[in-house]
């Protein structure tokens, strides 16, 4: 069939098409889109909160990766191991003008494949609806993200994270010293990340925290401050005491092997089955627990591994989230790691990006290893830019902004850029300890956590910050 959209016609194959604002709706399990022009560049959207998420040049071949057993599971490994490019949920083609067309998932547990005149949308299991439009970049990504589900209530909150500056060496004296020097600075949440726990699924104060995980929440809330607190509900490993009491909690393929769900912390990560009634009690009652002590901040990491192997385990996902969502009701839920649009209307907060580090580029993975998704203030910024228009549907968290240059190879301009879509996402965080800064850096913190600086797009790589304009395009 044909279609027309603005002032372009063109043809397409979906089992029927019905106008709404902004589009066109189609439905069809595999739907295909003919771009009337001839596409220079694909929007590439990642599964989860690490993954690429960028623009990307369609005669660029995809290179090789690291080897299966070594890879952090940081995408959908279908998007990976395909040699087209495919992105999660939405993809875009973009013409020699500039205009774009766009391919949408209205539901969960969908790809698209980007070539140069072809759309095709997929979804791993039953009918689907999809969304298309063309036209301005911005406008077609906005008529998109009206269709998605709306962002709960509430404001974006102020975060001090203890995982980029102690990461796992924290304890409860070192965390108590922490609040006594942020004590001057107006944060609303205090955020104890991993370090805290015995083991993976053994979600238990360690030896550091001798008083227990309550004690320190009630000194935290003593402060003035909200505590927060870091949980990967989903994962294990196969030390975990849990894994050897509950091996078939286990996440395992059709020949009952383990799934293979990343490699972190020196070791290969094994998942929780979220389709198994039990692991969504245990999930419930941990959170419930964390709830207790006194933590209502809660920092839900590798979500990923309630879905894999990828868009296959969305609706498990989203089923197991839901749970997760009602059990924590009023408490604020931060994802990560997580599938991106499967937890859109579930989650408060939502990674978009690769962690942050205290330096540009690690060049040996990012170019010799051919994997975009590793801690680096380039590939965050890259994929947090990418995912901007997502600030209807979620709080956009872009990851923590650095202030300090004590232990950090940043320069000053580059740690602005990620001070400036903290500003715009209102998402504002840092893991710098007040005593590592120096009195200028100081008071920039101050003024981070104190101002609203107006902020406007000039275009999609440039932001109007105050009075500052940066320029994004390095990061491309
Ligand atoms: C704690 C950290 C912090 C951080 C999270 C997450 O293997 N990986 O690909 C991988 C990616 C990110 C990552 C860890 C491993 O960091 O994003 O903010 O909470 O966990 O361990």
């Amino acid at each position: 069939m044909r279609a027309k959209l603005g002032d372009v016609e063109l043809a397409l194959e979906a089992e029927s098409l019905e106008r709404v604002e902004g589009g066109i709706r189609l439905l069809g399990k595999e739907v295909r889109v003919y771009p009337p022009f001839p596409a220079r560049a694909f929007f590439r959207h990642g599964w989860q909160s690490w993954s690429l998420t960028a623009w990307v040049d369609l005669k660029e071949a995809k290179r090789p990766l690291l080897p299966k057993e070594r890879r952090p599971q940081a995408d959908d490994s279908f998007l990976l191991e395909s040699s087209a490019w495919w992105g999660s949920g939405v993809g875009a083609l973009k013409g020699p003008d500039g205009k774009v067309l766009l391919l949408g998932a209205l539901g969960v547990g969908a790809r698209v494949r980007g070539e140069e005149d072809l759309l095709l949308g997929r979804y791993a299991e039953g009918e689907g609806e999809w969304f298309l439009a063309y036209g301005e970049e911005a406008e077609v990504f906005a008529a998109y993200s009206r269709l998605l589900p709306g962002r709960l209530p509430g404001r974006p909150p102020r975060v001090f994270c203890t995982w980029y500056s102690h990461y796992t060496g924290i304890s409860e004296a070192l965390l108590l010293a922490l609040l006594e020097e942020i004590g001057d600075y107006p944060f609303e949440v205090f955020q104890v990340d991993d370090g805290w726990q015995r083991a993976l699924g053994d979600w238990e104060a360690n030896e550091k925290f001798p008083r227990g995980m309550a004690f320190l929440a009630e000194a935290i809330r003593r402060k003035g401050l909200r505590p927060g607190l870091w949980l990967a509900p989903f994962l294990v490993t196969a030390d975990s005491p849990l894994y050897r009491k509950r091996p078939e909690w286990v996440l395992r393929d059709q020949e009952g092997r383990p799934v293979p769900a990343g490699f972190n912390w020196g070791k290969p990560l094994l998942a929780l089955d979220a389709g198994k009634e039990e692991v969504l009690e245990f999930a419930v009652e941990l959170l419930r627990k964390a709830i207790g002590w006194g933590y209502d901040y809660l920092k839900l990491d590798f979500l990923y591994a309630a879905a894999l192997p990828g868009a296959e385990g969305e609706r498990r996902y989203r089923e197991a989230l839901g749970r997760l969502r009602q059990a924590a009701e009023g408490a604020y839920l931060l994802f990560c790691g997580a599938p991106v649009l499967a937890s859109l209307g579930l989650a408060d907060g939502l990674r978009v990006g690769p962690d942050v580090a205290p330096y540009w580029d690690n060049e040996d993975r990012s170019h010799f290893l051919a994997d975009p998704t590793g801690p680096g203030l380039r590939n965050a910024l890259r994929a947090s830019l990418h995912r901007l228009w997502l600030s209807e549907n979620v709080h956009v968290d872009p990851d923590v902004a650095y202030f300090r240059t004590r232990f950090n190879l940043l320069r000053p301009e580059e740690m602005r850029l990620q001070e400036g879509l903290a500003y715009l996402t209102r998402f504002k965080a840092t893991s710098d300890p007040p005593s590592w800064l120096l009195p200028e850096e100081r008071a920039r913190l101050l003024a981070f956590l104190s101002q609203e600086v107006p902020v406007r797009r000039l275009g999609p790589y440039r932001l109007q910050v105050g009075e500052e304009v940066l320029d994004y395009a390095c990061v491309l």
